[in-house]
C-alpha cells in the first residue's frame, strides 16, 4: 500500500461547538436549541437535548488529555453567546462562562494543541430571537460584533485562529426555508434578509478584530455542497448555476472577494426579495475578507431544472429555480441519508485554487455518523469502526491529489473528537474517534482514535484504492 505524505505542519484535528459538547452548565440564558427543547421535547431523536452533551463542561481535562492520547494537534470549538455574556446589550460578561473559556484554552495549549475558536454555532440567544428576530436584525448585528469583541479582548492573547460563524447558510436554510431549526418559519424574504445581516455581521467582527489590532488570523467556515447538474443541457446547468450561488457561492464570494454572487443579485432583483442594504454596508463587506477558510464537506447536491411545478403557496424559495434529484447508482450514508461522494473533495479544493485566489483553506469538517456502533464493539470493549477510517482514507486520497496539483490546503479536521450531541438528530449517530456511553459518560477511544494517532505522528495516510 502506498502512503501519501501530506504538507509539514499539517492540522490533524477534529471540531465540535459549544452547544454540541459541554452541556447547559449555565441555564439562565437559553439559546433557541435550549428554549425549543424546553418546549418540545419530542422534536429531539429520543427526546435528548442538550442539557449534557458530552459534558465537556466538567471533564474537558479528562477529554483534552484524550485528544492529546490520539494525536491532534488541532482542536476547533465555539464560544457560546449565552454562556459568555450575561446581558446581550451592555455585554457584562458571564464570569462562570468566561473563566470555563480560558481554562479551556490554557488546557489545549499546554497541550500543545491549537485552538480554533469560533463565535456563532446555529445558537442564536432565544432572548435576541425573541425580542429582534435574531439574525433579521442589523441591531443583533452590532449585539454580535460587541459580543465578538469581549472574546478577543479576552482570549485573544492566546487564540491566533478565530472563526465568525461556522456554516452561516445553515440557520438561513433551517431556520426560515426548510423548518429543521427553531423558529421553524418558511420565509425566503426572510431568509434572503438572514443571508445579507450574517454575511454582514462576519464582515463586522472582521473589521473589529483588525482595528484592535488582534495578532492573528481570522476567517468563515463554510458547508460546501458543490451542486452537481444531472446533464450538460443548458436547463440543468442553469438550475445548478443558481443553486450553487445561493448556497455556496454567496458566502463564499463574500467571505472571499467580498462582494455577493452577480447571478444572486440579478435573481433576487427580479424577483423583488433582495436584502435592504446600503452602499455603506456593501463596502464594509467588500473590504474585510478573511484571512483563511475552513470548508465543512459532507455531501455534494444533484440539481436538475424544475420538471415538477413549485408550491407557491410556499411563497419565493430560491427551490423555484431547481429540484434536486437522486442520482442512479450513488453511494448513501443510510444513517444520515446523505450521499457519500469524495471526489467533490477534490473539486472543491481546484474551484477555491482556481477561482478563490488560492487562499489558504483547510477541512474543517468532514465525518461519517453511524447509528448504533455499539454492535461494532470487540471484546476488549472498543469500537472498530473500519468504515470510518475507509471514509477519510478516500477522502484524504482525493484531498492529497488536490495538494500535489497546488491547492493551499493546510488540514484536515474530522467531525468530530468525542461523539457529540446533534441538534434534532441528538445521539442518533455517532461521529466520533472517541465514543460516548451516555448514561456513564464513560468515553473509550475508538479504532479510528488510534488511525488518527498514527497519521498524525507520521503526517502520512495510506492511499485508498492501492
Ligand atoms: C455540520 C455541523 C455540525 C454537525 C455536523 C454533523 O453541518 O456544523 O454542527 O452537527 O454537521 O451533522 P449532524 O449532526 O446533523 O448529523
Amino acid at each position: 500500500m502506498s502512503k501519501l505524505k501530506f504538507p509539514q505542519d499539517f492540522w490533524w484535528g477534529a471540531a465540535t461547538s459549544g452547544p454540541q459538547s459541554e452541556g447547559r452548565f449555565n441555564k439562565k440564558n437559553r439559546n433557541i436549541f435550549d428554549y425549543w427543547f424546553d418546549n418540545d421535547k419530542t422534536a429531539f431523536f429520543n427526546g435528548v437535548g442538550p442539557d449534557i452533551a458530552s459534558n465537556f463542561y466538567n471533564s474537558y481535562k479528562e477529554d483534552i488529555k484524550m485528544l492529546k492520547e490520539i494525536g491532534l494537534n488541532s482542536l476547533r470549538t465555539s464560544i457560546q453567546w449565552t454562556r459568555f455574556i450575561k446581558d446581550y446589550e451592555t455585554v457584562e460578561i458571564d464570569e462562570d462562562g468566561a473563566k470555563f473559556y480560558n481554562n479551556v484554552i490554557n488546557e489545549l495549549i499546554k497541550n500543545e494543541i491549537i485552538p480554533v475558536l469560533n463565535l456563532f454555532h446555529f445558537d442564536m440567544p432565544m432572548e435576541l430571537q425573541e425580542k429582534y428576530g435574531g439574525w433579521e436584525s442589523k441591531y443583533v448585528v452590532e449585539l454580535f460584533v460587541k459580543y465578538a469583541r469581549k472574546a478577543f479582548e479576552l482570549f485573544g492573547d492566546r487564540v491566533k485562529h478565530w472563526v465568525t460563524f461556522n456554516e452561516p447558510i445553515v440557520p438561513v436554510e433551517a431556520q426560515y426555508m426548510y423548518k429543521f431549526h427553531y423558529p421553524l418559519i418558511v420565509d425566503g424574504k426572510k431568509a434572503v434578509q438572514v443571508l445579507y445581516n450574517t454575511a454582514l455581521a462576519s464582515a463586522k467582527v472582521i473589521k473589529e478584530f483588525r482595528n484592535m489590532k488582534n495578532d492573528g488570523e481570522i476567517g468563515i467556515i463554510l458547508n460546501l455542497t458543490p451542486s452537481y447538474p444531472r446533464s450538460e443541457s443548458t436547463e440543468d446547468k442553469k438550475a445548478a448555476d443558481i443553486s450553487d450561488a445561493f448556497f455556496n457561492n454567496s458566502f463564499l464570494d463574500t467571505a472571499i472577494y467580498g462582494k455577493f454572487p452577480e447571478l444572486l443579485v440579478e435573481i433576487l432583483k427580479k424577483d423583488n426579495v433582495l436584502w435592504d442594504g446600503t452602499l455603506k454596508e456593501l463596502e464594509i463587506i467588500r473590504e474585510n475578507t478573511v484571512d483563511f477558510l475552513g470548508v465543512n464537506y459532507y455531501q455534494p447536491k444533484r440539481v436538475k431544472a424544475r420538471e415538477s411545478g413549485f408550491d407557491v403557496s410556499k411563497g419565493w424559495l430560491p427551490d423555484k429555480y431547481f429540484e434536486h434529484y437522486d442520482m442512479p447508482g450513488r453511494r448513501m450514508n443510510i444513517y444520515r441519508g446523505w450521499e457519500i461522494y469524495p471526489q467533490a473533495i477534490y473539486d472543491i479544493a481546484k474551484n477555491i485554487q482556481e477561482n478563490y485566489k488560492n487562499i489558504k483553506w483547510f477541512i474543517s469538517e468532514n465525518g461519517m455518523g453511524v447509528e448504533g456502533e455499539e454492535r461494532f464493539k470487540n471484546s476488549d470493549g472498543i469500537i472498530e469502526d473500519d468504515y470510518r477510517i475507509d471514509f477519510y482514507r478516500e477522502h484524504l486520497t482525493y484531498l492529497h491529489k488536490a495538494i500535489q496539483e497546488g491547492a493551499n490546503c493546510f488540514g484536515y479536521h474530522t467531525w468530530t473528537p468525542i461523539d457529540c450531541w446533534s441538534w434534532t438528530n441528538a445521539y442518533k449517530n455517532r461521529y466520533g474517534f472517541i465514543s460516548v456511553d451516555l448514561p456513564t459518560q464513560i468515553k473509550t477511544i475508538k479504532k479510528s482514535g488510534y488511525w488518527i494517532k498514527k497519521v498524525s505522528e507520521t503526517n502520512e495516510v495510506e492511499e485508498w484504492g492501492k
